[in-house]
């Protein structure tokens, strides 16, 4: 196939620091939702001291956003939380479960990089619930539904020893988390095998819950951030069908070339629409926020056709 797998959106960067009512110098990193007639959206933003926060935005069609005057979460004035955000929050996720939309972000301090959860039904309120890692874990995504009972989530551990890589953890409560296996790790000289973390939570297809992953490639002009897919099975999460060889997105606009940190494209957010097609988001550089389009299909058949070794 010629054309690109993800079609960017010509209106790309959907949002920048100049959209932002507050002073920041990013946006970019983003979770987003679809709920009955709107598109909600949590992104990260450096302040001018370098420390992330989480803002929020809305949206009719999902790549028009408006964002909200005020930010949507800080770092935490009260213990427990206080302790583990003093140097901000990073990275959201958003995941529905019943009524409820569970924001996973990374919590950052002097004690090492933690993952939060937080909750919210209709993104004004919005409540602490847990730290859920230990220092240090981040990129946690969370399935949308139980198997046999249990929550569960990928993540990526920092360990010393293998390559950095993406794991599975089951939960009965979504706070006390255990019987973690690794699945998928990065493959060697190949554009991933730096590390891999999840990306956007994963979402149900005919063949799988399909997830988005970004990949990490290290080159003598520094770190090449792209996005690769691997598809698991529906009722077994921790059994992996395929990991597709190629990426499917890659820097390439001058926004994603070039900004904060360059050469990045980061996803936290995928949105299956009824068409068969799936909204991606993306930050561009570490400063700006990037959407594009896929057919599910063509995302699918890349793990199934054209798979290589999960470990
Ligand atoms: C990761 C995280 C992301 C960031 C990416 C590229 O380690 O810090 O928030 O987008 O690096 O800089």
């Amino acid at each position: 196939m010629k054309e690109p797998i993800v079609q960017r959106y010509p209106g790309n960067p959907i949002l920048t620091p100049d959209d932002v009512p507050y002073p920041v110098s990013t946006v970019h990193n983003a979770a987003v939702v679809k709920a009955a007639d709107r598109y909600f959206m949590v992104f990260r933003s450096h302040l001018r001291n370098g420390r992330s926060i989480l803002g929020l935005a809305e949206s009719e069609d999902g790549f028009r956003f408006r964002v909200r005057r005020e930010p949507f979460l800080i770092p935490a004035d009260d213990p427990p939380f206080r302790d583990y955000e003093e140097y901000g929050v990073e990275d959201p996720r958003l995941t529905r479960l019943g009524d409820t939309y569970y924001l996973t972000y990374s919590a950052y301090s002097r004690y090492g990089v933690r993952i939060g959860l937080a909750a919210t039904e209709d993104f004004r309120n919005v409540r602490r619930i847990a730290l859920i890692t230990q220092a240090d874990c981040r990129n946690v995504v969370l399935f949308p539904q139980t198997f046999d009972g249990r929550y569960a989530r990928l993540d990526r551990p920092h360990s010393g020893i293998l390559p950095w890589s993406i794991w599975i953890s089951y939960s009965p409560d979504l706070i006390h988390w255990g019987d973690s296996r690794v699945l998928i790790r990065p493959a060697a000289y190949h554009w991933d095998e730096m590390k891999v973390g999840p990306g956007a939570p994963p979402f149900l297809t005919e063949q799988g819950w399909l997830q988005i992953y970004h990949g990490v490639f290290q080159t003598m002009a520094g770190a090449v951030y792209r996005l690769g897919v691997a598809l698991h099975d529906t009722t077994d999460p921790a059994r992996v069908l395929g990991v597709a060889d190629e990426w499917i997105l890659e820097p390439q606009d001058p926004w994603e070339r070039g900004g904060y940190v360059p050469n990045v494209v980061f996803s936290c957010a995928a949105v299956p629409e009824p068409d068969g097609t799936v909204k991606i988001y993306w930050g561009g550089a570490d400063t700006v926020l990037c959407a594009g389009t896929a057919q599910i299909a063509d995302l699918t058949r890349l793990c199934l056709e054209k798979p290589r070794p999960p470990l």
